[in-house]
């Protein structure tokens, strides 16, 4: 029999076989039982692989407490100060002498500076966690036993070598102390918020984070295959260009045969491919003809999400079978960056494009979804973006600061049709280039591209986060042009040059933000990388009220903008002692990394509503702050957001308008802290994810008040739009359209949809606080002619005055499209809560009615209109059908979708609710 690893668990992939086989290609997973030790400690715990040494120390008798719990963070320094070794043993068959069979050691990620020994020998160095690394270990592997050691290097004592030795300084070289992080992240090839961030901890881990396995394999083998997929000639049908990538081993060249399928299709090739270690790759366009009948891919809410696996098979005497599966999508995308008018300062357009219909990208932007990436687990993904989906999301940017994502992450975007503008892994920082450092980013890079151009979800690629602008804040520096030819040097000459070669039909961008073409024709560094007039931006002001759209930028694409609130009180009873529930206890401040965050969100909560009376004790002071904080992200991203959706289809005299993106930052959280993320980090909804439900509504009703005009109006998306030009001016606008021909074969004929979306009644009401009946009704009927228009406009003395309101601290504005209980409605306050005339409410849940196992109904009652309901299931973590919202009726429902089986009993027990009011008791 096969002998079996002791150490390591071998696990025999593509061919069974009991023995090897010349023509046998074999996969050993080396993941089983490891060692991690630290000899300086005299530390040794079992370890995972993959994994880190940080979950290895936890889960081996809790030698180390939660990384997360309190302030561990700081006091658990020392683990990624020290050099951690990962050891284990594999047993190994005799190699076939006869033949010439090798055998290569994968590593698909190291976490990040290590060299690999093997029975003494090294055999690799890996210094970038990005890269796929392969060794040839034919002549170190002996027949039995075998020992393999991983040997790291602290990322932070390397990192900060790199920066001592490298000629000149490099900013940013330090960060902010409420961060509690390490220094010198940009040196090393390495997620660089594990060194900490505005919204996360650090934790720099050292492990072998991602699959290693042995192949076992004859003269050649298939490791990667590539896929991009093109329009065919004249837009009839598709191309697959395909690329299959060998590891070739002996001199001479190889005969073998590539099959290549287009699963549920007639479309299959056969072809005969020669290899030699010259020519370790072979590429082939396979043409897709109409006749084959494939259906398109489509973002979320505009269609289907169809997926076909495309099969490679390679086969040759001496070499075995190799397969690799590729899940691809037919669709086309284009940024479109044309003149918005014929007046040329009015610049350009930035918007996506996709089956030739153009999109409004409405989103957020992801980061790592745990600091310790072998506890995400497929499930946690599809919850998140299961949640982004369900708030009509279609686009999220991989922010730079993290990692290039799971292949299950991607498996899920293209499944819910969510776009991925995906940055490379650079944020904030200026980076060096010396031949070492474009080295390991020429590998990441072109691995990356790689592994990630087939998927259809992938809309963009970005050289980096924010790093145009940093440069551009070095201008006037002695070292500027220095530090210029070097972001040149990595960005442009490095990256883009990669993505070119390797994807010529993606969209490509050098920083985000930029100016998209205006920042290339300006030598790739603009002056204002900001530019309301090209390209996208990132919005921050915490000074401003953002209840008002006043003060917002009116940009061509928002890829990101975000406000602080803390996470869910529930979520922190995970890590801190009854003693920090406090807001300026020492552990809350600890948490929050954005200077004066706190403070902050204080002040912006002042704008708007009264703080907790001082009388309110902790920990329930706490749980009011958390509220109101929630509610003030929620408040502003809601107002922002709505803000861009209006400007879509209209330009300002300065050329500013046709917004066609809204990104907000930042979907998700990696610890439990206050950040900008709207699901926190238990998976519990902050109240502007529930607001994102209805902000990103396909059909939405803006009102906001412009001078003394209340002015509301109607957006739609998710409809086919066309770009129509004014003939005079040749200004841009979108117009809904019923019928759209995408290529040759697809004709959406979505007359109901487009007639439903865009025709309608709209209701607009004033309430007292008083009173449940509203003082005064106005209804007009609207047909929209673009995807964004105003359709009622009145000022609000006369509005107040025909309603018999007398101040605008008694009332409010309600508004809805079509019928009341078609859920399309919003609401506009006329004055601050905080010197508004609000009545407590009595709010009360009278009644809960269980729907399924998962699922029940609960009915609330109130005795007044109460403002910001909020309903808490405790310990139970799961989705309200609406939270936060204005209760305008004495009675409602609202159900709850638990992730697993409810107990009602328990929930019962767990499940409050509350409205603003109840803050002031
Ligand atoms: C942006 C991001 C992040 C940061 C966020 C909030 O600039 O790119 O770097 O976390 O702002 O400050």
């Amino acid at each position: 029999m096969f002998p079996i690893g002791v150490g390591a668990l071998c696990v025999i992939l593509v061919t069974m076989t009991s023995s090897i086989p010349a023509d046998a290609v074999l996969k050993w997973y080396l993941d089983g039982h490891w060692t991690v030790s630290n000899a300086a400690r005299n530390v040794s715990v079992p370890a995972k692989v993959p994994g880190s040494m940080y979950t290895a120390l936890q889960d081996f008798n809790n030698r180390t407490e939660n990384p997360l719990y309190r302030d561990n963070d700081v006091q658990l320094a020392w683990i990624g100060h020290a050099n951690w070794t990962y050891t284990t043993v594999f047993e190994c068959p005799a190699l076939d002498a006869s033949t010439s069979e090798s055998v290569l050691l994968v590593a698909e990620g190291v976490d990040t500076v290590s060299t690999v020994v093997i029975n003494g020998k090294d055999v690799g160095k890996t210094f970038d966690m990005f890269v796929r690394y392969s060794w040839d270990i034919t002549d170190v592997i002996q027949p039995g036993d075998n020992t393999i050691e991983v040997r790291f290097e602290s990322a932070t004592g390397y990192a900060a070598k790199q920066a001592a030795s490298y000629p000149y300084t490099v900013p940013r070289t330090c960060h902010p102390w409420v961060q509690h992080g390490e220094c010198y992240r940009n040196f090393i090839r390495k997620e660089p918020c594990s060194f900490s961030w505005d919204w996360g901890p650090s934790f720099p881990t050292q492990g072998i984070w991602k699959p290693m396995y042995l192949v076992f394999f004859g003269q050649a083998m298939m490791d990667m295959a590539t896929v991009e997929v093109l329009q065919g000639p004249g837009e009839k049908g598709w191309v697959l260009k395909t690329k299959a990538y060998f590891n070739v081993t002996g001199g001479g060249s190889i005969n073998g045969q590539l099959k290549i399928s287009l699963v549920n299709t007639d479309v299959q090739e056969v072809h005969d491919v020669t290899l030699s270690t010259e020519k370790t790759w072979a590429e082939f366009n396979i043409s897709v003809p109409e006749s084959a009948g494939v259906k398109r891919w489509w973002p979320n809410g505009y269609g289907d999400q169809a997926l076909y696996d495309v099969i490679f098979e390679f086969t040759a005497s001496d070499a075995g079978l190799t397969s690799l599966i590729k899940r691809i999508g037919f669709r086309t995308i284009e940024l479109v960056q044309d003149p918005v008018s014929s007046e040329p300062s009015q610049g350009l357009t930035f918007y996506f494009k996709v089956n030739g219909l153009p999109i409004f990208m409405k989103g957020s932007n992801w980061i790592p979804a745990d600091n310790f990436q072998e506890r995400i687990t497929k499930d946690r993904l599809r919850s998140l973006l299961q949640a982004a989906a369900d708030a009509h999301i279609n686009g999220m940017r991989v922010w730079g600061g993290g990692i290039y994502e799971s292949d299950d992450f991607y498996d899920l975007t293209d499944e819910l049709g969510i776009l991925i503008w995906q940055d490379f892994m650079f944020a904030s920082d200026l980076y060096p280039a010396d031949e070492a450092f474009i080295g390991n980013v020429t590998q990441e890079v072109t691995y990356q591209v790689r592994r990630l151009m087939h998927r259809p979800s992938i809309c963009l690629w970005s050289g980096n986060n924010e790093n145009e602008g940093a440069i551009k804040d070095k201008m006037g520096w002695s070292n500027y042009t220095i530090y210029y030819n070097d972001y040149i040097k990595l960005y442009i000459t490095t990256i883009m040059a990669i993505v070119t070669r390797e994807h010529p039909s993606s969209v490509f961008v050098s920083s985000s933000p930029s100016n998209g073409v205006q920042t290339a024709q300006q030598g790739y560094v603009d002056k204002d990388p900001q530019s309301n007039n090209y390209g996208d931006v990132h919005f921050y002001s915490y000074d401003i009220d953002e209840w008002k759209p006043g003060k917002f930028p009116i940009p061509r694409f928002a890829s990101e903008y975000g406000t602080q609130a803390w996470c869910n009180f529930e979520t922190l009873l995970d890590v801190f002692e009854p003693s920090d529930m406090s807001y300026n206890s020492s552990q809350a401040v600890h948490r929050q990394h954005h200077p004066q965050g706190n403070q902050e969100m204080l002040k912006e909560i002042s704008m708007h509503l009264k703080l907790p009376p001082g009388r309110t004790p902790d920990p329930q002071r706490f749980k009011h702050l958390i509220y109101l904080t929630q509610i003030n992200q929620a408040m502003s991203i809601k107002t922002e957001s709505e803000h861009y959706r209006r400007h879509q289809s209209s330009v300002l005299p300065d050329g500013r308008g046709l917004t066609m993106g809204a990104l907000y930052w930042q979907l998700n959280d990696i610890w439990q802290a206050p950040t900008w993320a709207s699901i926190d980090f238990s998976g519990r909804w902050k109240m502007l994810h529930n607001y994102a439900l209805q902000f990103f509504s396909p059909l939405l009703v803006s009102p906001y008040q412009d001078g003394n005009d209340l002015d509301i109006f109607v957006v739609v998306d998710q409809i086919p739009t066309v770009e129509v030009r004014d003939p005079d001016t040749q200004q841009l606008r979108f117009e809904p359209t019923t019928k759209v021909k995408v290529g040759d074969d697809d004709v959406l004929d979505l007359a109901s949809k487009v007639e439903k979306a865009t025709t309608g009644v709209m209701t607009v009401e004033m309430y007292s606080w008083k009173s449940f009946t509203p003082l005064h009704t106005w209804t007009v009927d609207y047909k929209l002619n673009t995807t964004a228009e105003s359709v009622f406009r009145q000022d609000v003395d006369s509005m107040m005055t025909e309603a018999g309101c007398t101040s605008s601290t008694d009332c409010f504005i309600h508004t809805f499209l079509n019928d009341r209980n078609q859920g399309v409605d919003n609401h506009f306050f006329l004055a601050e809560l905080k010197d508004s005339n609000l009545e407590k409410a009595e709010i009360a849940i009278t009644n809960l009615t269980r729907e399924s196992e998962k699922e029940l109904t609960i009915t609330l009652s109130t005795t007044k209109i109460a403002p910001f309901v909020w309903l808490d299931a405790g310990w139970f973590i799961g989705k309200f059908s609406r939270n936060g919202f204005l209760m305008l009726t004495p009675t409602t429902t609202v159900t709850f979708t638990g992730t697993e089986a409810l107990d009602l009993s328990e929930l019962q027990k767990q499940l409050s609710v509350m409205s603003l009011m109840d803050v002031y008791d």
